[in-house]
């Protein structure tokens, strides 16, 4: 967090499901939280995210359903959007990749790297149905095995006989879709030379400290082992179409496009903010938050493709990459119900507990994060509420009876009081760096090691039975408020309950997080529970749940 701009992405969820936890674990949450940790540290910043529109299985989907494209990805660009701000993950700009900002830039983005000789034509071979108008890769087309005759085989291989062809072999062949019998096509594609830039990927990753070591590690043997030339054609009506009079009714790969829809969008941000868009890109600091399944695409053809424009683009300092969310120790389903929708969650739950259990059980690397939902349980109600919520109650509860709702005047602090004083100016930086490196995890552990001191040390001051009360609740009041901003980037709903109760204007500022500066005379408001206490019912409720098929 070297510079004052800050721009923030995390991967474009496709338009063509609702969000489960799965997404939330490993990009969106993690992103937000260090969004708002940037704004509470006074960056400028730029929290950008799209859906990603285009593709195949978008398509084939909103025709089974009887609707076209841009209709059905306007939908789940909508409710994506709300599920996302009902979470409380608030993109500065939300935008989607066939937006005409995309469009342009992506056709920007072909022309110059075939000016710079990075794109070229080939022909290649491939079934086509002319009843569809669709040309077929290899699942698409089933026949009969060539060796031993076998019936309804995939056009790749026989099940019978364990032969592999490929399928011009087949035999009698025919589309999947509509039964009829396929051609024989020739299609132009356009490729970009991906391995002509396997030297300067190299050195890009190599040279970048910021990047986790063991994600650049395999990305560089994978650019060792040789990078094939990349086919960023498609032969569908559903794409960004490709600008040239010979590639017509053509569009690029899904791939080619949707990345580049981190900067169509953060321009498009900064335009509309009256900002030198192109300036801003490329002098803020850059971080693209991504799940481990994609990171092919975002260490190697995003980087090439900005390379490939002579850094006309900046390439990004952090790519923080994490693992996949596992259910109680299984694989995500859907199909065999080890799942879990995110509506279906916040719509249970305060979005506030799934946000502070997942942040909670992520590390910053690659490894899957199983949720659990007795272990939900038990970081819910032992630690949100058995911590962090009773230190605050019993402050405030304490401030509302017995000092009419008025901060104390502090007498003389002893030892322990100056102690504790210490305690609450070191927390804000402590926690700071863990989040400024990204380690959101071991931030909130250290947070609740400090709700664990402020607990011990009103238990031990026992202000209900001692005569120095006043100074007590002067710095407990103190230590409620930079909890308050310190808990900020994880639960924002329970930070703003918790600025209003003490009433003070929601002004979230990091650098003063630590400072003593609610002063005696100050009136708060009532106080409220701030976090309640799952009960077992709900969670066995729950458990039994899991493992019921859905379609
Ligand atoms: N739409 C989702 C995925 O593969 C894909 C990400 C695009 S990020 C530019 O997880
Ligand atoms: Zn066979």
């Amino acid at each position: 967090m070297e510079k004052d701009s800050i721009i923030i992405t995390s991967a474009l969820p496709y338009a063509n499901g609702e969000l489960h936890l799965g997404h939330i674990v490993s990009t969106y949450l993690p992103a937000d939280i260090f969004a708002r940790f940037c704004r509470a540290k006074g960056k400028k910043v730029a929290f950008v995210c799209a859906t990603d529109d285009y593709g195949t299985p978008i398509l084939l989907r909103s025709e089974k359903e009887g609707t076209n494209p841009s209709d059905y990805v306007e939908y789940w660009n909508k409710r994506d959007h709300k599920d996302f701000e009902d979470t409380d993950i608030k993109f500065d700009y939300f935008s989607k990749t066939s937006s005409k900002e995309n469009t342009e830039l992506t056709q920007y983005f072909f022309k110059k790297l075939l000016e710079n000789d990075l794109i070229y034509k080939n022909k290649i071979t491939q079934l086509y149905c002319e009843k569809d108008g669709k040309f077929l890769p290899d699942r698409y087309v089933t026949g009969e095995c060539p060796y031993c005759k076998e019936n309804e085989q995939y056009s790749d291989g026989c099940e019978k006989c364990g032969r592999v062809f490929t399928n011009f072999e087949v035999l009698n062949p025919k589309c999947i879709i509509c039964k009829t019998k396929p051609v024989v096509k020739n299609s132009t594609h356009y490729f970009f030379r991906l391995s002509k830039l396997s030297d300067n990927l190299k050195e890009w990753l190599s040279n970048n400290e910021n990047l986790q070591t063991n994600v650049k590690n395999y990305v560089i043997n994978w650019i060792e082992d040789g990078l094939k030339d990349w086919d960023i054609t498609r032969d569908i009506t559903w794409g960004v179409p490709i600008p040239l009079e010979e590639a017509k009714g053509q569009v690029f790969y899904g791939w080619f496009d949707n990345h580049l829809c981190y900067i169509s969008s953060t321009l498009k941000y900064f335009e509309q903010n009256g900002l030198e868009p192109k300036k801003i890109w490329n002098e803020s600091e850059i971080y693209h938050y991504i799940g481990k399944d994609i990171v092919y695409h975002h260490f190697l053809f995003l980087p090439a493709m900005r390379i490939g424009l002579n850094n006309e683009y900046k390439l990004p300092e952090f790519i923080p990459t994490r693992g996949h969310l596992i259910l109680q120790g299984e694989k995500f389903s859907k199909s065999r119900g080890i799942y879990i929708g995110l509506r279906e969650f916040i719509d249970e739950f305060p979005s506030d507990y799934l946000r502070y259990y997942l942040a909670r059980i992520t590390p910053y690397d690659q490894s899957d994060v199983n949720f659990d939902w007795d272990d939900f349980q038990v970081k819910i109600n032992n630690e949100l509420v058995a911590s962090i919520g009773n230190f605050i109650h019993r402050t405030l509860t304490f401030i509302n009876s017995k000092f009419e709702k008025r901060i104390p005047s502090p007498g003389e602090m002893s030892e322990v009081d100056k102690k504790f004083i210490e305690e609450i100016k070191n927390i804000p930086l402590v926690t700071g760096k863990f989040l400024e490196n990204n380690k959101t995890d071991k931030a909130i552990r250290e947070i609740l090691s400090f709700s664990d001191k402020c607990n011990k040390y009103f238990q031990e001051k026992a202000p209900w039975s001692s005569n120095d009360g006043n100074t007590t609740l002067y710095i407990c009041a103190n230590a409620v408020l930079t909890l308050g901003t310190i808990i900020s980037p994880f639960i924002p709903k329970a930070s703003n309950h918790l600025f209003k109760q003490i009433n003070v204007e929601n002004e979230i500022n990091w650098n003063e997080a630590g400072d003593i500066k609610l002063e005696s005379g100050h009136e708060i408001n009532q106080a409220e529970i701030l976090f309640e206490k799952i009960e077992s019912e709900k969670i066995e409720k729950k458990k039994s749940e899991l493992g019921q098929e859905t379609q």
